[in-house]
């Protein structure tokens, strides 16, 4: 596939191919595991993913054959959180989680290798999982020193049941691509050879459908575990759909001509 760059950075790739935009973690001497930075620029990508019209899929992946993600960078763990350049602890990962939740467009991650702790959960947030069968599932926070009681568990809780989410949090065990397939928190499982193209084809699909349709069917998804965060993202949508029809323009266009709005003529629908 013929990628182009969309922008540089530091730790990530950001490419752009037939209305696809991949992000590409870039830090494989420590399988992928990400630092504030690694976030920051994430978070950015996101933004241009929203912004850009020709962008209708976004893809997360992990450059090598060895880990998509393999969590918070454990080299730059302090306290109170992940020590950015400047000093300050955070938390930033959970950032992306928001912002892959809000995004109304499907984000896929392509698990090419390792999916552990925070790449674990990474991979949860994303709306379908495409995993090659060498990749790994499994949370260590509880092993190192860590937890994500957000989505990474409520989430994944709605993925694989209660059960199972509590077995994967309290033993930190490995899964095989083909266990996390059974369990329901993976989509679909090919050679590594086939992940790239297995996960274009997806897309091409997807694209094919109406991204209004598919916009509003992950707000109806999210909402349902978001409270009243899912309720106001859905109900935006709502809203942008009437300011699409007449009617609301009539109520606008009342107000600047210092005239009655007139309603009546719209239809009513049972
Ligand atoms: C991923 C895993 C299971 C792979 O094991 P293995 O034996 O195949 O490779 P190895 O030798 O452990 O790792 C290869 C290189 O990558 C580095 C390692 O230190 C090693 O470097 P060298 O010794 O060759 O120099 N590496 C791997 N993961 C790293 C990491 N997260 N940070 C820094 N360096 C890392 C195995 O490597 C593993 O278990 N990794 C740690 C996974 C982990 O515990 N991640 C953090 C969980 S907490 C978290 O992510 C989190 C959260 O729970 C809540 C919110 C936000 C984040």
């Amino acid at each position: 596939f013929n990628w182009e760059t969309i922008k540089e950075y530091t730790d990530i790739k950001f490419d752009f191919f037939e209305g696809i935009a991949k992000i590409t973690i870039n830090r494989p001497e420590v399988y992928n595991a990400f630092r504030p930075e690694t976030n920051f620029e994430m978070l950015d990508a996101m933004d241009i993913a929203r912004e850009r019209a020709d962008v209708r899929v976004v893809v997360f992946t992990g450059a090598g054959d060895k880990a998509f993600c393999s969590g918070g960078d454990q080299n730059v763990k302090g306290v109170g959180g992940y020590i950015s350049e400047n000093g300050v602890p955070r938390l930033n990962v959970l950032d992306l989680h928001k912002s892959i939740r809000s995004l109304p467009k499907p984000v896929i991650a392509m698990v090419n290798g390792y999916a552990i702790g925070g790449g674990h959960v990474l991979h949860v947030v994303c709306d379908i999982t495409i995993a090659s069968d060498n990749a790994k599932f499994g949370q260590t926070g509880p092993k190192v020193g860590s937890f994500d009681a957000g989505f990474g568990s409520s989430y994944l809780a709605r993925h694989v049941g209660q059960k199972k989410a509590r077995e994967i949090w309290f033993l930190c065990e490995q899964y095989t691509a083909k266990e996390a397939e059974d369990m329901g928190m993976v989509n679909k499982v090919v050679s590594l050879d086939k992940l790239e193209e297995t996960t274009v084809d997806w897309c091409r699909t997807m694209m094919k459908r109406s991204p209004m349709a598919l916009r509003m069917i992950k707000r109806g998804l999210n909402a349902e575990l978001d409270g009243q965060r899912g309720l106001m993202e859905f109900a935006g949508d709502a809203t942008l759909m009437y300011y699409l029809m007449e009617e609301a323009q009539e109520g606008k266009n009342a107000f600047l001509e210092k005239r009655d709005p007139d309603f009546d003529k719209y239809p009513k629908f049972p």
